[in-house]
């Protein structure tokens, strides 16, 4: 069985991503699982397109999909993407779409299908703060997160039966330590944390395992 771990490049004029940066150091294999992993630019539309194809390709049992969060404090496991795309800044490619259903014909929301209390359980067991987030906001990450929920929910071909959710990740500390005041989290810790939750997914896969992935 396989999962797809997803980051994204820089954005908002920052030069580090913690997202992009765990991608290269995650192991290839963690609880039963083949861990593939793609970078994604942070573009609305294009992001999603390119997540899609992967998905078609590998036939993933599961998809984890990595942002950053500047500003949270601790590691949060999202629960829900939202029918919105409402831009605060503009994306890598210069769109700022204001107030627009990301699918008119769409749900107003899908919820992860990941085991989300799982993965915050098996990332705090790891003395790592982390807590479930009810908003992936209304940017690139929660329009990642909703279109490929919707295109999992379609049931295109080559996903049957795959679950797919969101993390966002703090501030490393060297993009944190100009902005007074503000939360960070080394990469390394960001890395394990990663880690344990696809230690949760892949638990949470072991009773298919030997089906059909
Ligand atoms: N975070 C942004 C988009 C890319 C990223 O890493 C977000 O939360 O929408």
């Amino acid at each position: 069985m396989r999962i797809l771990v997803t980051g994204f490049e820089p954005f908002g004029g920052e030069g580090r991503n913690p997202s992009a940066e765990i991608l290269g150091l995650l192991p290839r294999r963690h609880a039963g699982l083949s861990v593939s992993t793609l970078l994604l630019p942070v573009v609305f539309g294009e992001s999603a397109r390119k997540a899609g194809a992967a998905i078609r390709e590998l036939d993933p049992a599961a998809v984890l999909m990595l942002g950053q969060a500047g500003g949270r404090p601790d590691v949060t496991v999202e629960r829900v993407a939202i029918n919105l795309d409402d831009a605060r800044i503009a994306d890598n490619r210069r769109k700022k779409p204001v107030d627009r259903p990301i699918d008119p014909r769409g749900p107003a929301a899908y919820f992860s299908t990941l085991p989300v209390r799982e993965m915050v359980a098996a990332i705090n067991a790891a003395g790592i703060p982390a807590s479930l987030s009810l908003s992936a906001g209304s940017f690139v990450c929660n329009h990642l997160l909703y279109s490929v929920l919707h295109q999992l929910a379609a049931g295109s071909p080559g996903s049957a039966g795959t679950m797919a959710g969101f993390i966002h990740l703090p501030w490393l500390p060297d993009q944190a330590a100009a902005k007074t005041g503000q939360a960070s989290m080394g990469l390394d810790l960001q890395r394990t944390a990663v880690i344990a939750a696809i230690g949760a997914i892949g638990a949470s896969l072991a009773p298919v395992r030997g089906g059909t992935r």
